[in-house]
């Protein structure tokens, strides 16, 4: 049945067989995080960094309606380009796949897809949460929920301060999703190592974190695991720039009245403008940063079984 849906670019399909360490990556970053051409010679130089630390890279998109589990070059220099490809979080999947239309997948969905796969490990820059005002709009990303029940670790930079970073851990508190520090204490903000935040445990090596996240599953304790990678020092923005042109992005989404999907991706694009394009080069580092961590993981995993 699901063979109908799924297809596993076949070095992928051969790595799972064998128990081999294989980390899944997004298409939202290729197609609405990121400008053309810098998203696919990112997404590219991701691939290659996680074949670097030791793992096969599957890069997730729905094409054709098509659940794409690993994709070829012309594919990702196709998802950068095209101006039709769907963001595509949970609730879009059905639609997408019956219409036969090209999708970008969120973190939600290339979980969800990750998970069909057999892949225990996704890299990503940052993860969706709860927006600011959220108690009026009642925006809360699909990736939160996604993260409650599907059984993939997410290595990310933290929560943009797009956000509202406390009120996203107290979400992820209450639906039993550990946020895990790697290397801090403290909940890193995408592109700024502090938030104010703490996290819910410490880990310094990525065995350590392996063993964490294998008992977790061992034990039926369903859903993810938020690992959050703070970005290297000499890649982190200035606190007050980065939060300045923050607001100011968030003043003009309001102003625009940018709702529901286009949200983040408005706010991506306008932070990215207001900063003269610093914020895209500590975006690139980060999503660099996060790969190494997350082959390593997926490796450590590996040699669990
Ligand atoms: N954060 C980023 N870059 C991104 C995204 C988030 O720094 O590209 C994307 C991810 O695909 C994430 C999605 O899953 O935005 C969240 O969108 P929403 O807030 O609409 O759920
Ligand atoms: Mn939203």
């Amino acid at each position: 049945m699901l063979k109908k849906y799924l297809e596993i670019k076949p070095e992928v399909k051969k790595a799972l067989d064998e128990g081999r360490p294989v980390v899944a990556l997004e298409s939202t970053i290729i197609s609405h995080g990121m400008p053309y051409p810098r998203n696919v010679e990112t997404a590219l130089r991701v691939e290659e960094i996680i074949r670097e630390n030791g793992a096969i890279p599957a890069t997730i998109a729905i094409l054709k309606g098509k659940l794409k589990v690993g994709l070829t070059e012309e594919e990702i220099e196709y998802l950068g380009k095209a101006e039709n490809v769907i963001k595509t979080s949970r609730r879009d999947i059905p639609f997408i796949v019956a219409r036969k239309q090209d999708g970008a997948t969120t973190v939600a969905s290339t979980m969800i897809i990750a998970a069909l796969a057999g892949i225990k490990v996704f890299t990503t820059g940052g993860i969706g949460g709860v927006h600011r005002g959220a108690e009026t709009s009642f925006d809360i990303s699909a990736d939160l929920q996604e993260l409650a029940n599907t059984n993939v670790a997410v290595v990310c930079a933290g929560a943009k301060s797009i956000l509202d970073i406390g009120l996203t851990l107290e979400y992820l508190e209450t639906m039993g999703v550990p946020v895990v520090g790697f290397g801090t204490e403290e909940m890193p903000a995408f592109y700024t190592r502090r938030s104010g935040f703490n996290v819910d445990y410490r880990v310094d090596d990525p065995q350590e974190l392996a063993l964490a996240i294998k008992s977790k599953w061992d034990l039926g304790l369903n859903g993810g695991v938020v690992v959050a990678n703070p970005i290297p020092e000499e890649y982190a923005m200035d606190y007050d720039i980065i939060n300045k042109s923050i607001e100011d992005a968030l003043k003009e989404a309001e102003e625009k009245g940018i709702k529901g999907k286009e949200t983040t991706p408005f706010l991506l694009a306008k932070v990215k403008d207001i900063t003269k394009g610093e914020s895209l080069d500590a975006n690139i580092q980060l999503v660099y940063n996060n790969a190494r961590l997350g082959a390593k993981l997926a490796v450590e995993l590996a040699q669990l079984r």
